[in-house]
């Protein structure tokens, strides 16, 4: 297990599951420049790692993440120009990183906050987690990916009733709707989060990330087009060695040993 121990981001690594801990607490972890752009370079980096299998995203303190730093004031921002550079980069960054990423949503995510947590693959919430579109309050509009999301799990009319306010969205109405993975109380959230990371981190690697990949790319896909891809891919799974592993396990009625390969 390796840690770094301070900074807006905090990583520790442990058994192919890397924790990145945005760590303002003191600002519910909104999002300043530092913070989004060792995010976006975190994400990258375990991305690219082998030896990662899995990746979390969590909040140090009450909340998981308000979004936006508003500390800056009100005067005139170049909101295009930071959200197609740091915003969404980094949610394209979560939905290309072939690891699962699970958000482990510890308390209130708010804003680009909450978009960041539904980027995630799996999201697991504390029970007093809330999930606060924000947007709307301060005169904005939903950005990284929020509108995309709401309006696929809830249709146009509810989605649409959350992000002006007129719908609370609390983590049991998230788990209804198929946002939330699973709620726990909060005393419980980091156990749950290491049991499901750690069921993810000793899977078939390469094989959750070509599913990954298949559920990304069908989201938008015909029928056909979802049947070539599983075809394409499938092909790249059963060439793997975790595959021979989980069939060698299967045949000699004993747990698969998958090694990521
Ligand atoms: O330019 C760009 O970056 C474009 C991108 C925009 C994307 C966006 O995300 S826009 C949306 C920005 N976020 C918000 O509007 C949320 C603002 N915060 C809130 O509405 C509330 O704080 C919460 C609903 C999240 C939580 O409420 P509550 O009552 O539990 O906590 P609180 O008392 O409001 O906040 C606690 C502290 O966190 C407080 O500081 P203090 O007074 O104790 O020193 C508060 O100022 C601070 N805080 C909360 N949110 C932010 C924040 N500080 C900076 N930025 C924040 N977003």
């Amino acid at each position: 297990m390796s840690d770094q121990p301070t900074g807006v981001l905090l990583h520790s690594a442990n058994a192919g599951v890397t924790t990145l801990t945005l760590n303002r607490p003191d600002a519910l972890n909104a999002l300043n420049a530092e913070l989004r752009a060792e995010l976006l370079a975190s994400v990258k980096s375990a991305a690219r790692d082998e030896s990662v299998r899995v990746i979390v995203l969590t909040g140090a303190g009450r909340g998981f993440c308000a979004g936006a730093d508003l500390r800056g004031g009100s005067g005139e921002r170049e909101f295009r120009r930071v959200l197609t550079t740091e915003y969404n980069p980094l949610i394209e960054a979560i939905r290309a990183c072939p690891k699962p990423v699970i958000a482990s949503v510890n308390g209130v995510a708010a804003g680009a906050g909450l978009s960041l947590a539904l980027a995630a693959d799996l999201v697991i919430a504390a029970q007093e987690a809330r999930f606060v579109p924000a947007f709307h309050r301060i005169g904005l509009v939903p950005d990284s990916g929020l509108t995309r999301t709401l309006v696929r799990a809830f249709g146009r009319h509810r989605a649409y009733e959350i992000l002006v306010g007129e719908r609370q969205l609390d983590a049991a109405a998230a788990h209804d709707a198929g946002l939330v993975t699973a709620v726990v109380p909060a005393s419980e959230l980091a156990a749950a989060t290491v049991d499901l990371a750690a069921r993810l981190a000793a899977g078939p690697t390469r094989g959750l990330a070509l599913t990954k990949r298949l559920v990304s790319a069908s989201e938008d896909a015909t029928l056909t087009e979802t049947l070539d891809a599983e075809a394409a891919l499938q092909d790249l799974a059963g060439r793997t060695d975790d595959h021979a592993e989980g069939v060698a396990a299967f045949t000699e009625k004993r747990d698969p040993v998958f090694r990521g390969r």
